[in-house]
């Protein structure tokens, strides 16, 4: 019997038998290139999404076809490393099963598009021969956890790295539906002989995301996140963390009742501590989050209606942790790092720019070729980054040369494609595989950053590094709320403009345009950008003038981001 308080999802998760649902099943069906609704639901927590062409979706309506179906497959990789002989392995797949492409998110993890039906489980097969695996990168669990991938201090981002992989291990799901399904795994007779000890058999209201960070780069976004490590370092060792708590971008236009929300800090700990508090935090918000309505079901909102010092304590008495005050802490920017920076052990580290994380082969640009041919010859990391970049790591001085050939050679160096506005700037997939897209996003921002660089030259601003980041709905896949010119879109061709975001990703930004068009959003632009060139102070960055100026409204705030 299905409960008619909680949403449909929660049912589907409850009759699952732990995930398992009729996904074996379905897979077998030559009638359809689709999967059974519900288990389109389960099929999320093994990494699967399906999806339609959306190009084509009226056409094939009006000639009587079932949608042009195919899958999205989300890797889970923690903190983004990758040894290159996994990126070979990963390559290899891109140009079997998918469409020619990867795509890096901004989780630090990979995603192929237009995997059909017949092939999904042996592209789970290959990505398990690539050592990767799929679980838990999407669903009402915890998902990739994000590590700050640029090692400036090498021991410190190795350890931080080790805890990042850690905890992601320690929140995977116990099913072993996954296996069985995907892998051929022994079938598990009966749903009883297995325990989820952490999620129980609903897993949890929603999706869950968690990051550490190492100041003063905060590349991971980390009030984003429904839980965050802020590390803090003393004399060259790590002394514990900063947790914050609370954070999430989604919201949905028109619904004052949802927003984006940046986490708050809970307090100090000790790095013992991090696995009990992180438990603690998901273990509440299972019990205490809003299974009845699913837009206000993230941790966020569980904080807002039951107020922080409820969750401290709640958080404090199921850990047996106890936090203390935080300690001080600043950050710089919540972008990458981009072009070569040399470590404090001498190693070196080119961090690549990756145009809205999508790696193919484009003309001259042979992005796709270029890092094949640098994984064959460089046996040692890639690291994806959470602005859908990745660098190149651990290059030893004798090997640079080498490296920067292979750039040269495959037309990929940062040097030849990025000025500082496009170097700060993300857009999310949308058209034609997201399922959620009103507006273009990934396939437009190119353009419009050619001709947003047009007013920063007339400004003499081009060297002006200055975040912009665009979705094509208010899910906010790209943190387009923490931009300091963030586009979110609401319809064909149009979006709501925010100003004022922190470059730090310290402040959300205020909306200022609505319903835009490209002309309206340059024209908004254009004087703003004029007055920042001459009234700025120094080393201001534009958001925050923007809301010294009154221009626009400072966010103190997600629940107060609609007002007017
Ligand atoms: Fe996202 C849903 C893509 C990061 C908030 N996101 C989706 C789906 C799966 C659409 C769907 O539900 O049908 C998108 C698949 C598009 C496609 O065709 O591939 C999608 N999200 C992405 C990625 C690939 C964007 C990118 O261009 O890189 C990112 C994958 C990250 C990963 O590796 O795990 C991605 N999504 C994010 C982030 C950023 C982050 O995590 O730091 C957010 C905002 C933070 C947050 O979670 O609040 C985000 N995605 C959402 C939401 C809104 C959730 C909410 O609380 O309201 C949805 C919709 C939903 O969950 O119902 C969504
Ligand atoms: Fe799709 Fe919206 Fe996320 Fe963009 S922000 S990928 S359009 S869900």
């Amino acid at each position: 019997m299905s409960d008619t308080s909680l949403t449909e999802v929660e049912n589907i998760k409850a009759a699952s038998r732990l995930l398992r649902g009729s996904i074996a099943e379905g897979l077998t069906d030559p009638l359809t290139g689709s999967i059974a609704d519900a288990d389109t639901q389960l099929s999320k927590f093994h990494g699967i999404y399906q999806q339609d062409d959306r190009d084509i979706r009226s056409e094939r309506k009006r000639r009587k076809l079932e949608p042009a179906y195919s899958f999205m497959i989300r890797a889970r990789i923690p903190g983004g490393l990758l040894t290159t002989s996994q990126w070979l392995g990963l390559d290899q797949i891109a140009t079997t099963h998918a469409n020619q492409s990867i795509r890096l998110t901004t989780r630090q993890a990979v995603q192929y598009h237009g995997v059909v039906k017949r092939n999904l489980k042996q592209t789970i097969a290959d990505i398990n021969q690539a050592t990767l695996d799929t679980i838990a990168a999407c669903g009402d669990v915890n998902r990739n956890v994000m590590s700050p991938p640029l090692p400036a201090s090498s021991s410190i981002h190795r350890d931080v790295q080790r805890l990042a992989e850690e905890l992601s291990e320690h929140l995977m799901p116990a099913s072993r539906a996954y296996h069985e399904i995907w892998l051929d795994g022994a079938k598990v007779e009966s749903s009883k002989t297995e325990i989820e000890p952490i999620y129980g058999d609903t897993y949890l209201p929603r999706k869950f995301k968690a990051a550490f960070v190492v100041p003063p780069q905060n590349d991971v976004d980390i009030f984003a996140q429904d839980l965050g490590f802020i590390t803090i370092v003393k004399n060259g060792t790590i002394v514990g963390f900063n947790v914050t708590a609370g954070g999430g971008m989604g919201m949905t236009h028109g619904d004052k009742s949802t927003f984006p929300r940046l986490g708050d800090v809970l307090g100090f700990i000790d790095a013992d501590d991090i696995l009990a508090v992180a438990e603690a935090v998901v273990t509440t918000q299972r019990d205490f989050g809003d299974r009845t309505n699913r837009k206000h079901a993230r941790l966020k909102y569980t904080i807002e209606d039951r107020g922080l010092d409820w969750f401290r304590d709640e958080v404090e008495k199921r850990s047996g942790a106890s936090f203390a005050q935080p300690h001080k802490y600043s950050f710089v920017a919540n972008g990458d790092v981009h072009g070569w920076q040399r470590d404090d052990v001498g190693v070196w580290h080119y961090g690549l720019f990756i145009e809205n994380g999508r790696i193919d082969d484009i003309g001259d640009r042979r992005l796709l070729s270029g890092l094949r041919a640098i994984a064959e010859q460089h046996n040692s990391e890639f690291r994806l980054t959470p602005n859908q970049n990745l660098i190149i790591s651990k290059i030893a001085e004798k090997d640079r040369a080498c490296i920067k050939a292979l750039l040269a050679e495959f037309g990929i160096e940062n040097s030849k494609h990025a000025s500082p506005l496009r170097l700060n700037s993300m857009a999310c997939v949308a058209f034609p595989t997201c399922g959620q897209a009103m507006a273009e996003s990934e396939r437009y921002l190119p353009t419009l950053i050619d001709k947003m660089d047009v007013l920063l030259k007339r400004h003499v601003l081009s060297d002006e590094p200055v975040t912009v980041r665009m979705t094509g709905c208010a899910n906010g896949c790209a943190r387009p709320y923490i931009a300091e010119i963030g586009l979110v879109g609401k319809g064909p061709g149009r979006y709501t403009m925010y100003l004022g975001a922190g470059f730090a990703g310290e402040r959300l930004g205020a909306p200022y345009l609505d319903n835009a068009n490209e002309e309206q959003v340059l024209s908004a632009l254009d004087p703003l950008l004029a007055r920042f060139a001459t009234e700025r102070n120094d080393a201001e960055h534009f958001g925050d003038f923007l809301v010294r100026t009154g221009v626009a409204r400072e966010i103190t705030a997600g629940r107060n981001i609609h007002d007017s």
